[in-house]
């Protein structure tokens, strides 16, 4: 088992502004507003793609960003939403807030979709806001900023390859070449105590995880060298890529050790000869591996491939052909069965309305409702401020405030906006 994460930053779309306008007619200095509503800024969609197996593509990005809504303009026009920025992840891909880890949502199923991050809400124009008191505000809301969020994706995958050999025929090297991961290489025997994981992608953007796996040796399914414990790793693999030391520079006969290796797996369990298998000859810039590689392919009739690890020769090769073979296999899930059984959806906690916090210099008032409001207010006209006051005063903050002992000409702050406080 193992866990492909990406971390990235979600910035959603912001609203479009809402527009202040007056219809002009005829004869008539001022007719009634007309000023649009701004758009929706584009949320940012997960959404699952049963083709992909990795979270690789995520790894190019940084942050995601959303784009605004267009503006609301005279004449009733209401601005666009924007378009919504859809991220597609494989099945199995849960996501979590990296700073709190808190679950946001798990992505089990087929096409399943989920909102990460809203995109703000457009701006209302002063048509929207005329009242009965004031028919003709001259005023009209920003767009709200999109949410931000930091989340981590994690999937978590059992092995697409395995790569299975003797020891030291440089199965280890090939995972290095062909990933990003670093396992130990090494010229002794057991170097790998442990299965490596990384995540390739093909030439032609295809991509899955291969399982660099501890070295067999005759007698492995019968617990010799280190044992059966890891022939069970490659039980949970889909395609076998049998790598063979074709230079033969330990004394063995690389076909001996093809056979031996074949032996092992069909004694410990007879199923893993039915995977499909890729054949591949290691070590090929070493001279000898030519003459070996000539008598080899007498013997084995299937395509072989060969390569020279150390030098990245064939590698792409091969793995364009790990991928048509998994392509080939019926699609099974590689995470967790338990996963499908349920999911919890992200609740978000009922927020207090405000919190009032003394600071040395000011009054801050914090709140999703009120910053809200402040990033919506465009305070140029008296229209504005009357409604932010207004609407501070409805929300209780003044109450709150004068409990508190607040004096005519503190100064008040919410997010970036300071003012003083009028009785
Ligand atoms: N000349 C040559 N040497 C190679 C090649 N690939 C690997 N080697 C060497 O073979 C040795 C063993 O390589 P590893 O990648 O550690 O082999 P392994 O199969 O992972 O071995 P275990 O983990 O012990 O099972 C190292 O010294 C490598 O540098 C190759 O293509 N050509
Ligand atoms: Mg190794």
């Amino acid at each position: 088992m193992f866990v492909d994460e990406v971390i990235i930053k979600l910035v959603a779309g912001k609203g479009g502004d809402g527009c202040t306008s007056f219809r002009r007619e005829k004869y008539v200095e001022f007719g009634g507003p007309d000023g649009g509503n701004g758009g929706r800024g584009s949320n940012i969609i997960f959404r699952t793609d049963k083709s992909l197996r990795t979270l690789i593509d995520l790894k190019m990005m940084k942050t995601i960003k959303g784009e605004k809504g267009t503006n609301g303009k005279g004449y009733d026009r209401n601005g666009a939403n924007a378009d919504d920025i859809i991220i597609k992840v494989p099945m199995g891909t849960t996501i979590t807030d990296a700073q709190t880890g808190d679950l946001i949502v798990d992505l089990v199923k087929e096409d399943e979709t989920f909102i990460v991050a809203q995109g703000g809400r457009g701006g209302r124009g002063n048509k929207s806001l005329s009242t009965r008191e004031n028919k003709a505000p001259k005023m009209s809301e920003l767009g709200q900023p999109g949410e931000e969020k930091n989340i981590k994706c994690e999937l978590k995958v059992l092995a697409d390859v395995g790569l299975v050999g003797f020891p030291s025929v440089g199965k280890s090297t090939i995972l290095s070449m062909i990933s990003a991961a670093t396992p130990k290489i090494a010229a002794y025997h057991f170097t790998t105590l442990s299965p490596n994981l990384g995540v390739v992608k093909t030439i032609d953007n295809r991509s899955f995880v291969v399982a660099d796996l501890p070295g067999l040796i005759e007698g492995a399914s019968l617990g010799e060298g280190l044992g059966d414990q890891f022939l069970k790793h490659i039980e949970r693999t889909r395609v076998i890529a049998h790598i063979i030391d074709m230079s033969g520079i330990e004394g063995r006969d690389p076909y001996d050790d093809y056979v031996i290796i074949n032996n092992e797996l069909e004694n410990f369990n007879p199923k893993i000869l039915e995977k499909p298998q890729i054949i591949i000859a290691n070590k090929m810039d070493i001279p000898s591996a030519y003459d070996n590689f000539e008598k080899f392919k007498e013997k084995v009739k299937v395509p072989i491939y060969t390569i020279s690890a150390i030098n990245g020769e064939g590698l792409d090769k091969v793995l364009v052909e790990m991928a048509n073979m998994l392509d080939k296999i019926a699609k099974q899930p590689l995470y967790e069965e338990e996963k499908f059984e349920s999911h919890v959806l992200y609740k978000f906690e009922e927020e207090e309305l405000f919190t009032i916090i003394e600071e040395p210099d000011a009054w801050v008032i914090k709140g999703r409702e009120i910053e809200k409001l402040v990033q919506m207010t465009r305070f140029n006209s008296d229209d504005a401020i009357h409604r932010f006051s207004h609407k501070l005063r409805r929300i209780g903050v003044d109450d709150k405030l004068r409990e508190l002992g607040v004096e005519e000409g503190d100064t008040i702050r919410i997010l970036d906006l300071e003012f003083e406080y009028r009785l």
